[in-house]
């Protein structure tokens, strides 16, 4: 390998308004921990500002109070650097593929009411799935980011998820309209100089104009690395965390990356003095969060157990959970063995949200039982059936046919059999009361229950019941 340097800026992506607290707090900063150092984030020179999506979403609703829509609005009244968010596809942000209409509507609504760039992946790696956000994207204006999520296999010694399996669907994503590759590596498990590679075959094939964004974190410790590596190969925006919640779980610190490439044909072009004032203001959320013991010392450090069983952090931790509540928790070795297995026949999906709690709950339940697929959940059986999409490699059959026991199978794009929702929610959601604005029939389609619990408070609130008997006895949020 020959490493040559060029003279290109790289860009830098904020992730500390989402991913970084998703990674480490639970997603639990609230808007008024974010509103004192927006103006001062919005001057470093980000090509983004990562800060609505993923689970900021449902943590608004389900644990802050907060209307996800007013944050979104207030977070754009005071930021003119690009809001990004991240989009699972036809999932929306919800654990279910949602008819086209409420997909269209709420990529519509996200964009009108600030999102700039829109990362959007699914967890199969599955394009038909990422058709009608993408469509919706490039038709309300926003920048349309398509993901890759990275995985790796190996089957009988060769590695399935070569370079051709990415760029063919890198290629893919181009030809559909994305303005952006995102290559997302939710859990760590890419190494630096298989990044290296895996970027410059990219490059070799996509449009010069394609950006290539790429998303890491830091729980094996290999992030920093990796970033360095994929610039090099010629990556042109990277996403880091300021120091205070960066590293661990989260991903690689704003900070060292900047002063790496200062003075380097690399240069962000950030002014790392400019950083400090804001830094200093994310200590002493971090330290509220550690207070609240919401932020946990561990997820700062590195934990190579994503790297030995390929299972990332927050399926490791749902894992432990599930073994507790069934009392064997020293079931945890042959559970984490088991992940692979059922990984590999169900199709080799890559593990993340919602295929990674498919598979390590299919995966505790082999275990338990003491049989394998004595007990399936449904999640397993639709995903067997092919309701989730197209699985990147072949089923094994034997196991398809015990788990499926016979129901049918599909293989045209799940959401050709949703009829469209949108005006039935609607009509739902104005009948309970509730209807204030679109928005709201947006977060009542994704969460149902929760959004109403959060309906019930703001109505609570207005008409003056006292706030913390509408959170506690009347209303339980
Ligand atoms: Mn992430």
């Amino acid at each position: 390998m020959e490493l040559k340097f060029d003279q290109r800026k790289v860009m830098l992506t904020e992730t500390i308004l989402r991913d970084a607290h998703q990674s480490q707090a639970a997603t639990r900063m609230r808007l008024d921990e974010m509103l004192p150092v927006l103006e001062q984030l919005d001057e470093i020179g980000y090509y983004s500002i990562e800060a609505w999506g993923g689970a900021t979403f449902d943590s608004c609703l389900r644990f802050l109070n907060e209307d996800p829509w007013e944050r979104l609005r207030l977070l754009k009244s005071h930021l003119k650097t690009p809001i990004q968010m991240l989009l699972r596809g036809q999932n929306l942000l919800g654990y279910r593929h949602y008819a086209d209409d409420v997909v269209e509507q709420f990529v519509a609504k996200s964009i009108e009411n600030g999102v700039g760039v829109v990362r959007v992946f699914d967890a199969l790696n599955d394009p038909r799935n990422l058709e009608v956000s993408m469509q919706a994207i490039k038709k309300y204006g926003g920048v349309c980011e398509a993901t890759i999520c990275y995985t790796s296999a190996e089957i009988e010694g060769r590695e399935v998820f070569d370079n051709d399996y990415f760029v063919n669907l890198a290629k893919q994503l181009e030809e559909m309209g994305a303005d952006n590759i995102c290559l997302k590596d939710m859990a760590n498990l890419l190494l630096p100089l298989r990044a290296y590679e895996l970027v410059k075959a990219l490059k070799a094939v996509l449009k010069p104009e394609t950006k290539i964004h790429v998303h890491t974190h830091n729980t094996t410790g290999t992030g920093d690395m990796v970033y360095l590596m994929c610039i090099l190969a010629g990556a042109d925006i990277v996403d880091t965390a300021l120091s205070p919640l960066g590293n661990g779980t989260s991903q690689p610190a704003t900070e060292p990356l900047v002063a790496t490439l200062k003075g380097t044909p690399y240069d962000t072009g950030i002014d790392i003095n400019k950083l400090l004032p804001i830094v200093k203001h994310f200590k002493t959320v971090e330290k509220r969060l550690k207070d609240d013991k919401i932020l946990n010392e561990k997820s700062k450090g590195i934990d190579v157990n994503t790297l030995l069983y390929q299972v990332p952090g927050g399926m490791l931790s749902n894992l432990i959970n599930q073994l507790e509540k069934a009392g064997k928790a020293d079931k945890l070795m042959e559970c984490l063995a088991e992940v692979p297995n059922v990984r590999r026949d169900c199709g080799y999906p890559p593990l993340v949200t919602p295929s990674s709690q498919i598979v390590g709950t299919q995966a505790v339940m082999n275990v338990v039982m003491g049989k394998r697929y004595k007990m399936v959940t449904k999640e397993t059986k639709d995903l067997f059936a092919g309701k989730y999409g197209t699985l990147p490699m072949p089923l094994n059959e034997e196991v398809a046919e015990i788990v499926l026991k016979g129901a049918d199978r599909i293989t045209c794009r799940p959401a050709d059999l949703l009829a469209p929702e949108y005006e039935e929610i609607k009509a739902k959601l104005i009948s309970l009361g509730y209807y204030e604005k679109e928005e709201d029939v947006l977060s009542y389609a994704v969460f149902e229950q929760v959004a109403e619990n959060f309906f019930k408070w703001r109505a609570a609130k207005k008409q003056g019941v006292d706030r913390d008997m509408a959170k506690g006895e009347v209303y339980p949020v």
